[in-house]
């Protein structure tokens, strides 16, 4: 099977099992159907991915950790779907499709986006876990810091108010990172600590998640500014219009391209010491930089 036969195996089972789960869980038709609508079939589900892959590299089973990838495929969709309302973002496309305020309204899409962060807290503690209740703690511990006001809503905070007259590199990166690259700590260092690895395979995997982060963004970034709504599936040019601060107005195209191929430089000197184990996430690096959506 190749790797990209794997992912969409992958894709396709994380649907599956979130269905599944709300059917056999008896959730409201109201909360199912709006859910099926933004989730199944959609987005790449890279923290999923990327989750699994980091616990790949300490010998942890696909089984044994879908439940917590979907539970991160939850929290992001959630955070998509907040972004995209009025109060917010106020996006009209996401995921090639209207966004979910706009194919319901603004009630659904505030508690759906609610329903999925308690439904990823839910998943990652439910009985059918193979993870020691320590384990959990941990886990459940990281995904709320990562993802509350230390980390992404915090992020989105520091960006719906930032002032680009006064924003500087540092100032854009340290609040995209916490917006974005915070998740992706959360998914890089659940391997080491759901598989027992020591303190420097924790800090060796924050690392390649700042990195991943940085490489994500600036691609995101350049979608952004490159791409069009049909082939992005979302609106484009929109960091521009709206006058936002990002990192490609400071730094320009061919420097952020620069910084791209130096991550993957730095990506690729964590990753030696996992041998063939680490190429696969190398190769995750990669594929964010052919993307183009
Ligand atoms: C807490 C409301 C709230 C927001 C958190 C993540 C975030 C902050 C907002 C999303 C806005 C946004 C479009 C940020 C750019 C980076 C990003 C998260 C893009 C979408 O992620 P992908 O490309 O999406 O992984 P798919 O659809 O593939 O899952």
């Amino acid at each position: 099977m190749s790797t990209e036969e794997k992912y969409a195996t992958i894709r396709k089972d994380i649907d599956k099992r979130l269905i599944d789960y709300l059917y056999s869980a008896n959730y409201p038709k109201n909360i199912i159907d709006p859910i099926k609508y933004i989730f199944l079939g959609k987005g790449k589900k890279i923290r999923a991915i990327l989750l699994i892959e980091s616990c790949g590299l300490f010998n942890i089973d696909y089984e044994d950790v879908k439940d917590i990838a979907l539970a991160i495929e939850c929290i992001h969709t959630y955070s998509l779907i907040h972004d995209d309302l009025p109060a917010m973002d106020d996006d009209d496309y996401r995921r090639g499709e209207l966004t979910l305020h706009k194919k319901y309204d603004e009630a659904t899409a505030i508690l759906v986006g609610d329903a999925l962060i308690s439904l990823a807290f839910e998943l990652i503690t439910n009985e059918n876990q193979a993870l020691s209740a320590e384990c959990k703690i941990q886990i459940v511990n990281n995904l709320a810091r990562f993802s509350g006001g230390l980390g992404m809503v915090g992020g989105q905070m520091l960006d719906m108010y930032m002032d680009p007259s006064t924003s500087s590199i540092k100032d854009i990166n340290s609040m995209q990172f916490m917006k974005t690259g915070e998740l992706f700590r959360f998914v890089c260092t659940a391997g080491p600590i759901i598989g027992c690895g020591s303190e420097d395979d924790i800090k060796n995997l924050s690392k390649f998640a700042e990195l991943y982060g940085s490489i994500f963004q600036i691609s995101d970034d350049l979608i952004d500014i490159e791409s069009t709504l049909e082939i992005a599936g979302k609106s484009v040019k929109k960091d521009i219009k709206a006058g936002k601060p990002t990192l490609i107005g400071l730094l320009g195209i061919e420097e952020s391209k620069r910084k791209i191929t130096i991550n993957l430089q730095q990506v690729e000197a964590i990753l030696e010491r996992y041998g063939n184990k680490g190429k696969v996430l190398y190769n995750l690096c990669l594929q964010l930089v052919d993307r183009k959506s």
